[in-house]
C-alpha cells in the first residue's frame, strides 16, 4: 500500500478535534491522571456517563508507577483487593491483609480499562482555572502543558462539565484555585485547603473514604487531593485508599446525576 503523509496528518487531527468538541460539554471533568482519577473515570464510564480526565503530563498513572522509593511495587490492602480482582490485576499475598502488586502492569492495566469502559483522556492539557457561575463550578479551563513550561502568554479554552473532581494529588491544584478566587469558604472544618500530614499509614486510608466529598458546589475530591483538603496524613505507597476513594466518588456521582 502506498502511504502518503498528508493523509496521516489529516486523520490525525481530525481525529482530535471530533473528540474535543464533542467533550466541550460532558458530566465529569476529572483533573489528574493518577489511580484515583483513573478509577473514578473507570466507574463512571463504566455507568454510561460521560466523562474525560485531563492529565497535564505525557503518561497516566501519577504517583503509582515509581511503587515505594523507586522499588516498582505497591501495596494494597484486603478491602480494596476486589478492585483489583474486577480489572484482572495480579495480587500476590504478603502476609495478613497485605497484598503486594506490580505497578506497571497496576497503572497500564487500569488506564486501559478505563478507556475501554468509554473514559475520555485527554493528555498534555492542564486544568488551570474553573468556570464559575450560578451553580458553582460549571466547567474547567484548560490549556496545555508546553504552554506553562514554556512561559508562552497563550490563553485557555473552556469546557462545560456538571461535575469537576479534583484527582490531583498531593497538591489538590483544582481547589486551591478555587480556593485563591473565591471570597466563598470551602466545605472543610477551616473553611480553608487545611493541608496534608505527615506520613501515617493506618490513619490516612482509614480517613480517606469520609474525606471524599463535595468541597464547594459541582467540585469534588478524590485520592490524595482529598486528605490534603481535609488534613489528614499521607499514606505513601498502600494504593488501597486511592482506589477505594476513586470508587466512592464515582458512587456519589452516579447518584447525583444519574
Ligand atoms: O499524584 P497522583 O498519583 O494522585 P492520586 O490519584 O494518587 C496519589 C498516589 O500516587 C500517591 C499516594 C498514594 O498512596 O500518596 O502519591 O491521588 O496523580 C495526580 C495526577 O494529577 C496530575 C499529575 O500530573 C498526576 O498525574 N495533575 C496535577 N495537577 C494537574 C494535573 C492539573 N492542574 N491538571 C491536570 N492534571
Amino acid at each position: 500500500m502506498k502511504l502518503d503523509d498528508i493523509t496521516v496528518s489529516k486523520a490525525i487531527i481530525e481525529g482530535f478535534m471530533n473528540d474535543f468538541l464533542d467533550y466541550t460539554d460532558m458530566d465529569v471533568a476529572i483533573g489528574g491522571g493518577g489511580p484515583s482519577g483513573l478509577i473514578a473515570g473507570y466507574y463512571l464510564a463504566k455507568a454510561g456517563l460521560k466523562v474525560a480526565l485531563f492529565e497535564k503530563k505525557l503518561s497516566m498513572g501519577g504517583g503509582m508507577w515509581g511503587g515505594g522509593m523507586m522499588f516498582n511495587k505497591i501495596v494494597v490492602q484486603e478491602e480494596s483487593k476486589r478492585i483489583l480482582d474486577e480489572l484482572g490485576i495480579k495480587t500476590q499475598k504478603y502476609e495478613d491483609n497485605y497484598y503486594v502488586v506490580d505497578s506497571i502492569e497496576c497503572v497500564s492495566t487500569i488506564c486501559s480499562e478505563a478507556c475501554k469502559a468509554g473514559l475520555k483522556i485527554f493528555n498534555l492539557m492542564a486544568i488551570e482555572d474553573v468556570m464559575i457561575r450560578e451553580k458553582g463550578v460549571e466547567g474547567v479551563v484548560l490549556n496545555w502543558t508546553a504552554v506553562e513550561m514554556g512561559g508562552l502568554h497563550v490563553d485557555p479554552l473552556t469546557v462545560r462539565a456538571k461535575a469537576v473532581v479534583d484527582a490531583t494529588g498531593h497538591p489538590c491544584e483544582v481547589v486551591k484555585i478555587v480556593e485563591g478566587k473565591m471570597e466563598a469558604e470551602l466545605a472543610t472544618k477551616t473553611g480553608k485547603i487545611m493541608g496534608e500530614k505527615s506520613m501515617w499509614a493506618d490513619v490516612a486510608e482509614n480517613t480517606i473514604l469520609e474525606n471524599v466529598t463535595e468541597v464547594y458546589p459541582g467540585l469534588y475530591v478524590t485520592g490524595m487531593a482529598a486528605n490534603a483538603v481535609h488534613g489528614s496524613p499521607r499514606m505513601g505507597p498502600i494504593f488501597g485508599g486511592m482506589l477505594l476513594s476513586g470508587e466512592k466518588i464515582a458512587q456519589m456521582l452516579i447518584e447525583k446525576l444519574g
